[in-house]
């Protein structure tokens, strides 16, 4: 049985990246809600909507497994998913990404996210329930998304990070980058935003998964490869486009 895996667009390929790298056994399907993208300032309703839309389509391919690999639904939508599948484990980034937050010992941290993300405060109201003692930002970067997934990033978008970040240097020792898609440009945050510790949600979620498929015997003991299928509800060229240079297809079509 596949694993399901979906966000709102090229994003969540780097959670599939690191899925790969740790499950090179299973078979994984991704889904792109291009159509609907960015999430970031959909309501709560609309949100619910389109994430039931792909559930049900997983739940027709027999995943074993749903993780939402976007924190915008992961914060707005995880428990009423959860309800409305109970025959599949659904998982979503923010824990494991606050577990991972929290085994670095920082005490003041930057969570940079979607409008979505931001408003439901679920990364402050995470890491508080564990040590309310640190020091949390939230700030919501709207404007990055779509410079991502239109392939704008390419050409460097430093004064646009700067315009967000900068007020911060100061103020923080870490920064949560709590979006999917940010670690696409996290090369170009590192050099307007030096010397922090980065956590990024598209890697903690990895961990999690392998060890819930162990613990429950799901894993997959086939020694083949894996077959990874990617589909997008938008155009298949365009989203070749904007994650062309982060995301290695090795021969993959997206449909
Ligand atoms: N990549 C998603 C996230 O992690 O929140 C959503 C981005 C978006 O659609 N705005």
């Amino acid at each position: 049985k596949p694993i399901g895996i979906f966000d709102s667009g090229v994003g969540g390929l780097t959670v599939l990246t690191h899925l790969k790298n740790e499950l090179p056994h299973e078979d994984m399907i991704y889904i792109g809600d291009n159509l609907h993208c960015p999430y970031g300032d959909k309501t709560k309703e609309q949100l619910l909507s389109y994430t039931k839309e792909i559930c049900d389509f997983f739940i027709s391919k027999n995943v074993k497994m749903i993780v939402l690999a976007c924190n915008t639904t992961s914060a707005n939508v995880l428990d009423e998913l959860q309800a409305l599948y109970p025959q599949v484990p659904i998982v979503g980034v923010i824990h494991s990404t606050v577990h991972d937050f929290l085994s670095q010992h920082q005490r003041s941290v930057l969570v940079i996210a979607t409008q979505a993300t931001i408003q439901s405060h679920k990364y402050q109201e995470t890491i508080h329930h564990y040590d309310s003692s640190i020091q949390v930002y939230e700030l919501a970067t709207p404007q990055l998304v779509p410079l991502i997934e239109s392939g704008e990033y390419k050409k460097g978008i430093a004064d646009v990070i700067s315009n967000y970040l900068s007020s911060y240097q100061d103020k923080v020792d870490s920064l949560i980058l709590g979006c999917t898609h940010y670690p696409i440009i996290l090369d170009q945050v590192k050099e307007v935003f030096s010397d922090k510790v980065y956590i990024s949600s598209s890697a903690s979620i990895s961990h999690e998964v392998s060890s819930y498929l162990r613990v429950h015997d799901l894993l997959n003991l086939k020694e083949s490869q894996g077959i990874i299928q990617i589909y997008t509800t938008g155009e298949p060229k365009e989203f070749c486009y904007s994650s062309e240079g982060f995301f290695d297809y090795q021969g993959l079509q997206v449909q």
